[in-house]
């Protein structure tokens, strides 16, 4: 069977992303209190070098983030997360061929960074914040928008749901109405289910397990679930020890439909990616 898709290539600032295909997308913290690095790639070096490695193994975009939405994490203010973010993008477009996701819902950063050469906003608020819209209309790049309930501090307070999937849909199509108002068309959003994000273990093996109705929105999906709660709830792993977990459901996320792998561990993940594209493109 062909699938005639209408628009396959989505620019991302002076580089094109081919959505006819699986994406794997390496996770780059500079934040000093990341949950699973750390803060060991905080310094601008090893920062770079981290992404070199990550763009060698693969990855064909690269998601820079300066403010931790770990439960509970420190508000980090406009500038002291421009000041983390904008070095390490000026150098990553300087330095490796690799389109750059900026992981953030500010509007100095979003505006900042699209001059300096990043190629995609990644928003976990879906560009609520007060002039977030109007800031990521301006730099005319593609967004990412995830669905979340809350803020990052509490959203795990006893999240509920009707019907996850369906409300996930619902939320995406609403800030979808909203970006379009602001003048982001939908050639330019990419749709995230926002898994790890006021969600319980079973709401997010629920709107994993039916994520494919999301594709009735008619965007790319980006999933984002590497080394996250729901599979060391699941499999009763430490942080650590949540790879192979993590490694299915980048196989299955791909086999439902998903287009972007937000990951920490990029080479394995290229690795699922390439055996699934070998099998598929046989006789
Ligand atoms: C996601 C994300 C995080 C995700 C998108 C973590 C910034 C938490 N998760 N962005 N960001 N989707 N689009 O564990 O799932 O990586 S931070």
């Amino acid at each position: 069977m062909t699938f005639v898709q209408s628009s396959t290539r989505l620019p991302c600032g002076n580089r094109v992303l081919d959505l006819a295909r699986t994406h794997v997308m390496g996770i780059l913290n500079v934040t000093p209190d990341s949950f699973s690095d750390g803060g060991r790639f905080s310094q601008l070096d090893v920062a770079l070098r981290h992404a070199e490695a990550m763009v060698a193994a693969g990855a064909t975009l690269i998601d820079v983030g300066g403010e931790s939405t770990r439960p509970g994490a420190r508000v980090v203010s406009s500038i002291e997360e421009l000041e983390r973010v904008a070095p390490i993008v000026e150098r990553i477009h300087r330095e490796l061929d690799v389109i750059i996701s900026v992981d953030t819902s500010t509007p100095a950063v979003m505006r900042e960074s699209a001059r300096l050469g990043a190629g995609l906003i990644n928003d976990v608020r879906s560009l609520r914040r007060d002039g977030a819209l109007d800031a990521a209309a301006d730099t005319g790049l593609p967004v990412c928008l995830m669905h979340m309930l809350g803020e990052p501090g509490d959203m795990q307070d006893n999240p509920q749901y009707q019907n996850v999937t369906t409300e996930v849909g619902e939320f995406l199509a609403e800030r979808m109405a909203q970006c379009a108002t602001a003048g982001i068309p939908p050639e330019r959003i990419i749709l995230d289910p926002g898994f790890g994000f006021a969600k319980s273990l079973q709401h997010n093996l629920s709107l994993f397990k039916h994520m494919e109705a999301l594709h009735a929105l008619g965007r790319p999906l980006l999933v984002g679930v590497s080394r996250k709660s729901m599979i060391g709830l699941a499999l009763n792993r430490p942080v650590g020890e949540r790879l192979h977990g993590g490694l299915a459901l980048a196989a299955l996320a791909v086999v439902k439909g998903a287009r972007i792998l937000r990951v920490h561990d990029v080479a394995e993940t290229v690795d699922v990616v390439r055996m699934i594209a070998a099998v598929e493109s046989a006789e």
